[in-house]
């Protein structure tokens, strides 16, 4: 086997957090609600009952929080804004309170010499503009950009890395095709008009960028590679429909100014015709890609699958993540080599990559061994380097996540953590993992090969 290629000496690490799942305090210093605070707040929608109003404290921690990203040696931080602490009713009036908590954030984490990385959408939609339809509304794309241009003026001239959405295929068919995040739709019909506004949206937020920012701006997307179960043109065919549904959905408008063919096929009659004025607006040329990558699908044929693209089969000789997910670190090498052939050269940054395992209480030494999060990490970044040795232009990793966090609507009983968080108290412990982490950070990878 050929080594693997070191990474490239201006190599990018951090770690990325997202605003609903740590920050706690949803409604101080004149936040409006969001669709999580209500969503969290319906009886019997989350595991555990567990919310969103302390989470991690990073509120009030942030401080603290930032003096440990130091202290692992992060070069990057990869966080969001909660559009509804800024704009508390989603548009017109401007909260400065909230604002400035993402100003203060920014200044601590560049003070201590930290990249901030910002995410102008990581699905905590303000409950107002829900009332108004949410992402159904195709006046949202104005709502967005007028937003993200409020955080632009703000923070441009010291935030050098933007995106605009987080994973577009999981608002969609989480929040309005399956119903099991907010707000929590579960209606064929609405998941292709959702969809579409939310890349109308990406898109008028990228030229409010050009006419507000001077630095980079990009999108987001979760990509899971799709195999067939076997060769069979049944097999092949969900395969690709599979593929289209969750990974060309979203980069192909974004990138070529179209929907994958079978999206129709997929959809029905509930597949609208849009005018190419959208798709023209959709497709703005961005700045880098950024990529979640978790874990692959073995897809067969299953007429009983909805939408109709197939089902995943369980591998038996494989590891699995407390959220049901197979380890395959390949498929991050395919993934990135596949982004590389459809989408063209743009620079990737892995903006998550991450595994919730159970784990060990701390023992009397204060460590808590995560041995399968190690196993993850170290397997990962392999994939990384081997794809950048099949040259794709990988320009940062940063681990989901930094904080043990609320997994969404699994709660707090997931835990994707580099650093554990007791819930109890909040006290914060680095894992093996993220001792690792630095290591890997301090040496730009070399002691992958020790
Ligand atoms: C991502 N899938 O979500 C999110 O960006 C994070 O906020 C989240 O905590 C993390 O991954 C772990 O779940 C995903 O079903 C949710 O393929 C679901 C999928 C992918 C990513």
């Amino acid at each position: 086997m050929k080594p693997l290629p070191p990474f490239p000496s201006d190599f990018l690490w951090g770690a990325a957090t997202s605003a609903y799942q740590i920050e706690g305090s949803p409604l101080a210093d004149g936040a409006g609600p969001s669709i999580w605070q209500r969503f969290a707040h319906t009886p019997k929608m989350m595991v555990g009952g567990d919310t969103g109003d302390v989470a991690c404290d990073h509120y009030r921690r942030y401080k603290d929080d930032v003096a440990l990203m130091r202290a692992l040696g992060l070069q990057s931080y990869r966080f969001s804004i909660s559009w509804s602490r800024v704009l508390p009713e989603g548009r017109g009036r401007v909260n400065e309170k909230g604002l400035d908590f993402y100003s203060r954030l920014v200044d601590e984490l560049l003070g201590n010499g930290i990249e901030p990385n910002a995410t102008l959408f990581h699905w905590d939609l303000p409950a107002a503009l829900d009332d108004r339809g949410g992402w159904l509304n195709p006046d949202i794309a104005d709502w967005f950009a007028d937003y993200a241009s409020v955080m632009y003026r703000k923070l441009d001239g010291r935030v050098k890395m933007w995106a605009t959405l987080n994973e577009p295929w999981v608002v969609t068919d989480g929040g309005y095709l399956h119903g099991a995040l907010a707000p929590g739709h579960r209606n064929f019909y609405e998941a292709p008009i959702a969809s579409h506004h939310l890349m109308r949206s990406h898109g008028r937020a990228v030229q409010a960028y050009r006419a507000e920012g001077k630095h980079r701006i990009g999108l987001v997307v979760n990509i899971e590679p799709k195999y067939p179960a076997s060769q069979s043109p049944e097999d092949l065919a969900a395969t690709k429909r599979a593929e289209a549904y969750m990974n060309r959905q979203y980069l192909e408008p974004a990138i070529h100014g179209r929907y994958p063919p079978e999206m129709q096929e997929i959809f029905g009659d509930a597949w609208p015709d849009w005018p190419q004025e959208d798709y023209d607006l959709i497709r703005q040329p961005i700045d880098f890609l950024g990529l979640n990558y978790y874990t692959r699908n073995v897809v067969k044929h299953d007429p009983q699958a909805w939408p109709l693209w197939g089902s995943p089969v369980k591998q038996t000789q494989a590891t699995y993540t407390e959220t049901g997910w197979e380890v395959f670190p390949q498929g991050l090498t395919d993934t990135l080599v596949w982004m590389k052939q459809h989408y063209g050269d743009l620079p990737i940054y892995i903006t998550e990559n991450g595994s919730a395992f159970y784990d060990p209480p701390k023992a009397h030494d204060g460590v808590i061994d995560d041995p399968l999060r190690v196993d993850y990490l170290k397997k990962h970044l392999n994939a990384v380097r081997a794809a950048i040795g099949q040259g794709v232009d990988v320009r940062g990793y940063y681990g989901w996540s930094l904080l043990d966090n609320l997994e969404w609507s699994l709660g707090f009983s997931k835990r994707f953590g580099m650093v554990h968080v007791n819930f109890e108290t909040l006290e914060r412990t680095p894992k093996a993992s993220a001792k690792l982490y630095s290591r890997i950070i301090a040496s730009n990878g070399g002691v992958l090969d020790a």
